[in-house]
């Protein structure tokens, strides 16, 4: 689903680029997926933790927002702990799991499976940053996009206005949303969240490199790139780079690149939001933030958004 030529033309433009950049979605190949596993288990990595915490503590509310017996669509599954809550509360008609890495969403589809024997389970390999096709019976009741993790901060805030826009449109006026977003705190907590003692996101972070050179033939040498995350205020937002260590110059097939000693890579943005400002994100592209819900410790949102 994802053509290699995508990716390979994806690496060129983004490394054409005055300020380097490449696509935070190319993380996800099986390592890179084991590797955000291992983020997520993270002592320092609080979202998940957090997450997990309030949907446990709101499932009853938060299954009653979004409807017994809805196709529940979700976005970026992963490793689906979440859902499992979601869909034995739930019990929605269909489950129609989206992810980009066909590895992952295969093995927790399978997982989903032998949990929830009488669920319906459609599994979508591909990009939800575009329209994307869903396969869908008629008549099953209304739909329902569950976009948890804060993947909706690796957008910029135009690019999420446009995806909540395109969902809006996808989900028709009877449609609703459960989005999760994680918000803004102490710098120190953020900081640390990307910058975990144990090297593990810095690993996540340079395998982007080992994928180019294992798929499209580049000769990066990683020892020469480090992991560099930094939380940026202005933009409310924590940045990834892979800062090159030295001048240096790296082919990809026959494009050469050139570094300069301390140049960035920029490869992740990760958004952070109040309640407020997402909430005013949304209602922009023709969402009613209906419901919000919080863990304990305040750390992390989930949205319950209506089409308005
Ligand atoms: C999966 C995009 C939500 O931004 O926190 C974790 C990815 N990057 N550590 C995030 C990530 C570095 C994560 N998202």
């Amino acid at each position: 689903m994802i053509p290699a030529d995508s990716f390979r033309e994806d690496v060129i433009a983004g490394l054409s680029l005055p300020q380097k950049a490449l696509p935070p979605k190319y993380f996800y190949d099986a390592r890179g997926s084991r590797l955000f596993e291992a983020i997520c288990r993270l002592r320092e990595y609080y979202p998940t933790r957090s997450e997990l915490a309030l949907t446990r503590g709101h499932i009853g509310a938060i299954a009653r927002f979004a409807g017994k017996g809805s196709t529940l669509i979700e976005y970026g599954s992963g490793e689906s702990v979440k859902s499992r809550l979601l869909i034995g509360a739930l019990r929605p008609a269909a489950y129609v799991p989206v992810d980009i890495s066909e590895h992952a969403l295969r093995r927790a589809a399978a997982k989903l499976q032998r949990a929830f024997r009488w669920l319906d389970i459609y599994a979508v390999h591909g990009d939800f940053s575009r329209p994307l096709k869903i396969p869908m019976a008629q008549g099953r009741g209304r739909r329902v996009v569950y976009f948890p993790g804060s993947t909706i901060g690796n957008l910029t805030p135009q690019e999420a206005h446009a995806f909540l826009r395109m969902t809006r449109g996808q989900l028709g006026p009877q449609g609703a949303m459960l989005v999760g977003v994680d918000l803004k705190k102490d710098t120190a907590l953020l900081h640390a969240a990307y910058n975990d003692a144990r090297g593990v996101t810095a690993a996540f972070n340079l395998n982007l490199l080992a994928r180019i050179n294992r798929e499209l033939g580049a000769d990066f040498r990683l020892r020469r790139f480090r992991h560099y995350a930094f939380y940026n205020p202005a933009r409310g937002r924590i940045e990834m780079h892979l800062v090159s260590l030295a001048a240096q110059s790296v082919d990809v097939g026959d494009h050469r690149f050139a570094f300069e000693a301390g140049e960035s890579i920029h490869t992740e943005n990760s958004y952070k939001y109040s309640v407020q400002e997402f909430r005013a994100l949304a209602k922009s592209a023709g969402f009613r933030g209906e419901k919000v819900w919080l863990d304990p410790k305040r750390q992390f949102s989930l949205h319950g958004l209506v089409a308005a």
